[in-house]
């Protein structure tokens, strides 16, 4: 089949399926595009006579940044469960490292995202080609090369005749769950409209098979004699649970043995909060109940989880000498983390397996009256009545009292995420979506609109902090020209609450974190900016509310999810509310030396803090 590079890109792309479960669907069900002079004669004219031939079906959309469009596939693809995503295609140049940030994001996360960037010239004749890094000791590198340690499979097409090998490369490590993330293939610009003889089955219909791996028994039965013996095990669900589908795994692995299960950011949600064996987030900030439980464990099992630092508190979470790990996860590296009984396998396959291999041994339950006394806390967080500014914790309990079973709450950055793990109530596993393997501020609306697009029957809440906001609010433009809804709850609180507040913690006196005008201590100390960030909604297409107090905020709520478009509610909030403690840590390293006796005074509390670390050999 005569076709140039970038038409056989999308005929392949629009051939290809996952299937899991019995379960068939599409592995990339379109492509957000930005053009220029690097991709729109190319991939571009692919896109548009796909569109107007119908030979391909593989839907188009426009973004507003390539950074965020990563953001939004990254978005579509955890809705997904990593069984479909979508493509990216950027301009060479800076369009193409504008996605560098969405591909760490990808594969920090485990998420599939297929970029295509484009390139300088293959044939060189024109070079040095607009927006080219030359390098003078080699003709071959380009911006592009940034993006190999991001991408979990990276190559760069020089000749037609090596697309085909590119694909399948590609679709194998995107729907491949332990090895899959961002996914970059480089396209020069002069090969993406060049024609080539392709052989006809590279387009035919293709079923990516997505594996569950099996536990090997040797080593459930080496783990089941570990968690046997133990007399206060924790289980630890993580997102691996959730991309899984093991929640009904996990129930019965809960329930039969008693065992409290805490979840990390990526896992909550596996189990519902009000499950009898939650003990809710774990770590920095996860709940006190579940830190205790931590605290004294003599067995943890991860399930499909990478043990972050927030989920082990830098490692100060788990203080039993004695502590043992024994890890469920399809990834290998991830297994064998803090010197675990590894069981490489598929979060379903190896918690059934393990539950067999115990026989029916229970452990305790007496720490349910502790979680009951902490949702207690929860209750008073969340109607804690502050004034005159509400608390983040108040619009927290409101959006979660506004939320359906099935809705989403979508976060990535600020003092949210820790708020969020410690006291949201997730009732499904497909709830809470806060990214908190990059954490990157201006993944929220983005994110959310590739959320939305991969399930339009949820309602999408993106919760928003002024910082992220002003990083990234642009795909609002987007989301409106597609006609998709979300509720973006605006939370202004001028500045940067969660760093001012870690930044007093650290000795350096919130230095930098608030938004107000230049002071006479030539300092950001003056009053605050005259900045409307509402405003600023409406003016990108936005039906915008604006609220003042918890019962405005309540009302807009409901009126932004009876409306039928975007609509931004927006909201000014304390930055110094209080917060229920975790009883937890952070590893954040304070200066050894200082003038300063602040700092001095918080380098005393670290080295204290630093002597419960652990290397857990
Ligand atoms: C892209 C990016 N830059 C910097 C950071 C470091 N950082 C984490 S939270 C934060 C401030 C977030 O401000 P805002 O969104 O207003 O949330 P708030 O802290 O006020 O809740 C910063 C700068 C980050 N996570 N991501
Ligand atoms: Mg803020």
């Amino acid at each position: 089949m005569r076709l140039t590079v970038g038409q056989a890109v999308v005929r392949f792309l629009a051939s290809q399926w996952t299937e899991r479960d019995g379960v068939e669907q599409r592995a990339v069900a379109g492509c957000f595009g930005i053009f220029g002079h690097g991709n729109v004669a190319g991939l571009g004219q692919a896109l548009l006579q796909a569109q107007r031939t119908g030979e391909a079906d593989l839907p188009y959309h426009l973004a507003r940044n390539e950074q965020a469009m990563v953001h939004a596939a990254a978005g579509y693809a955890r809705m997904k469960n990593r069984l479909s995503t979508m493509a990216c295609t950027a301009s060479i140049g800076p369009g193409s490292t504008n996605m560098l940030t969405g591909a760490a994001l990808a594969t920090v996360n485990r998420l599939p995202v297929l970029l295509f960037p484009s390139d300088i010239f293959a044939t060189r004749v024109a070079a040095p080609v607009l927006q080219e890094l030359e390098d003078p000791s080699s003709y071959d590198v380009s911006v592009n090369d940034a993006f190999r340690p991001l991408s979990r499979f990276f190559d760069r097409v020089w000749r037609p005749e090596q697309l085909p090998a590119a694909l399948l490369g590609a679709m194998r490590v995107l729907t491949d769950p332990a090895d899959t993330g961002a996914v970059t293939i480089c396209l020069p610009q002069d090969v993406q409209a060049e024609a080539y003889d392709f052989p006809e089955e590279l387009f035919a219909k293709r079923v990516w098979h997505v594996r569950r791996p099996l536990a090997e028994p040797s080593f459930v039965e080496r783990a089941a004699d570990v968690v046997r013996n133990a007399s206060q095990p924790l289980l630890i669900a993580g997102g691996g649970v959730i991309y899984g589908e093991a929640s009904d795994e996990l129930d019965r692995f809960a329930r039969e043995t008693g065992i409290p299960v805490a979840d990390t950011q990526a896992g909550k949600g596996a189990i519902p909060w009000d499950h009898p064996n939650s003990v809710g987030g774990v770590g920095s900030t996860g709940t006190p109940v579940a830190n205790r439980l931590a605290r004294d464990a003599d067995v943890v099992i991860g399930v499909g989880t990478r043990y972050s630092d927030f989920t082990s508190a830098s490692r100060t979470a788990f203080r039993n000498p004695d502590v043992k790990f024994v890890n469920i996860n399809v990834a290998g590296f991830d297994a064998a983390k803090q010197a675990a009984y590894p069981i490489v396998a598929d979060a379903r396959s190896g918690l059934s397996a393990l539950l067999a291999a115990l026989g029916g041994k229970r452990f305790p339950t007496d720490y349910r009256a502790d979680v009951t006394a902490w949702q207690a806390t929860v209750d008073d967080a969340y109607g804690m009545g502050h004034s005159p500014l509400p608390a983040q914790s108040e619009v927290i309990g409101v959006v979660n009292e506004a939320c359906g079973a099935r809705d989403v709450v979508v976060q990535a950055a600020g003092s949210m995420p820790g708020d969020l793990q410690l006291l949201w109530r997730a009732r499904d596993p497909k709830q809470y979506h806060v990214e908190y393997g990059y954490s990157c501020m201006g993944f929220e609306i983005a994110g959310a609109l590739g959320i939305k697009m991969a399930d339009p029957s949820r309602e999408v809440y993106a919760l928003v902090g002024d910082g992220s906001y002003l990083m990234m609010s642009q795909e609002i433009v987007t989301a409106v020209s597609e006609g998709i809804k979300l509720i973006i709850v605006l939370v202004q609180n001028h500045g940067f609450a969660s760093i001012g507040a870690l930044s007093e913690s650290l000795g350096s006196q919130r230095f930098g974190t608030s938004y107000r005008f230049r002071g006479p201590g030539n300092d950001y100390d003056g009053s605050h900016l005259p900045v409307d960030l509402a405003a600023n909604a409406e003016s990108l297409g936005a039906s915008v509310i604006r609220c003042r107090t918890i019962a405005d905020l309540r009302d807009g709520l409901k009126r932004a999810r009876e409306a039928d478009r975007l609509t931004v509610v927006h909201i000014e909030t304390d930055p110094l509310s209080p917060v229920p403690s975790s009883e937890s840590w952070w590893d954040v390293p304070v200066p050894e030396t200082s003038a300063l006796s602040s700092t001095r005074a918080a380098r005393e509390r670290y080295a204290e803090a630093k002597r419960d670390q652990r290397q857990y050999l």
